[in-house]
């Protein structure tokens, strides 16, 4: 495992871990400058105003407006430039890039699994290139697991019944860990795994190196024959006695109540176990619910297969 030269940090691996840490290193000197600051001012006085005799009586203290607005305005400041940093990276991480790769990752008492778009499959570990941006999709088959990667300075819960993304562009090939940062029962200590950043050309070469494996979009397409999706949205997406899902994933939905929400990741999971929540504008609510006969995993490969027919659209 790779580590780092600051004692108690972990080693910085991705483009975001830098800033985060600039925060902190900001967040940690103000506190200790002004832990210094009140400390040594306590001493001070405590020693220059000591009583020196059993008579001695105070000037009483008058209020002063000057002094009071200055020490609400200062911390005040102080706390807004946190604020505003704060919110700026907060913003950065939470908003994935739209040309990111992406990767689906279930948690499940007590492992990650890990499915790359191509197909591979990883327990426990996650590999990945350096200097590409890395979009993670992730759901749990059980209760709430917490992804974390203290090197790229990323952590999320990941909740049953929804979806969180991640995302994160690592800058330094290396071992890094992978924890689950949520007590999540008996062996939740040992839900561990690590994160290996490769070059780009050692990736490309273990990825072709594992083949044979079904991508997720093809194993969703096989899922969504099973089920019998394809008798109402045809085979392709195409739509019948149902919408069309092609093109359907990042476009906005006109719904039955007059609203009009985008189709992402979430609202197509909505869609599959709860069809009724959300009713398609011009469409009655004779969806089945696929509640209990799909694993998170299947939902994320129906998932996959439907954000695949938008890149390629049916022939008419
Ligand atoms: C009996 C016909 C029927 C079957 C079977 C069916 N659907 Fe649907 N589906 C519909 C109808 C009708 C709608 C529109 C009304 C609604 O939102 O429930 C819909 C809506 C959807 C939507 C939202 C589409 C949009 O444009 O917003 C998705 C996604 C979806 N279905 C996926 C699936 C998947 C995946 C399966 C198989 C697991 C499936 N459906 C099976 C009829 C069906
Ligand atoms: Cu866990």
């Amino acid at each position: 495992m790779q580590s780092s030269w600051v004692p108690f940090v972990p080693p910085s691996a991705s483009t975001l871990s830098g800033k985060v840490d600039a925060l902190y290193f900001y967040l940690s000197g103000v506190t200790i400058f002004f832990t210094l600051l009140i400390s040594g001012v306590l001493i001070f006085f405590v020693i220059k105003y000591r009583r020196r005799n059993p008579y001695e009586i105070p000037r009483p203290v008058a209020g002063s407006l000057k002094l009071e607005t200055l020490w609400s305005v200062i911390p005040f400041i102080i706390a807004m430039t946190m604020f505003a940093w704060g919110a700026q990276i907060f913003f950065e991480q939470s908003r994935p890039p739209s040309n990111a790769v992406e990767v689906y990752v279930v948690g499940k008492q007590w492992m990650w699994k890990i499915q790359h778009t191509t197909g591979q499959r990883e327990i426990n570990e996650l590999h990945v290139p350096v200097g590409r941006r890395i979009k993670l999709v992730m759901g749990t088959e059980d209760v709430i697991h917490d992804f974390f990667i203290p090197a790229f300075r990323i952590k999320a819960d990941v909740v049953p019944g929804r979806y969180t993304t991640l995302w994160f562009e690592a800058t330094k090939a290396g071992r890094y860990h992978l924890f689950c940062a949520e007590y999540c029962g008996m062996n939740h200590s040992g839900m561990i795994g690590s994160v290996v950043v490769m070059e780009p050309k050692d990736f490309d070469e273990w990825l072709s190196g594992s083949s044979s494996q079904q991508s997720p979009a093809i194993a969703g397409q096989q899922i969504y024959e099973t089920l019998g999706c394809a008798s109402c949205h045809g085979p392709t997406g195409e739509g019948g006695r149902g919408p069309a899902l092609a093109g359907v994933f990042g476009r906005q939905v006109f719904l039955n109540n007059g609203q009009n929400i985008k189709a992402d990741e979430a609202y197509i999971r909505e869609s599959v176990v709860n069809p009724q929540a959300k009713l398609v504008a011009g469409f009655g609510p004779i969806m089945p619910t696929f509640q209990g006969q799909v694993s998170e995993e299947q939902l994320m490969q129906i998932l996959a297969f439907i954000k695949s027919l938008q890149i390629r659209p049916p022939n008419p």
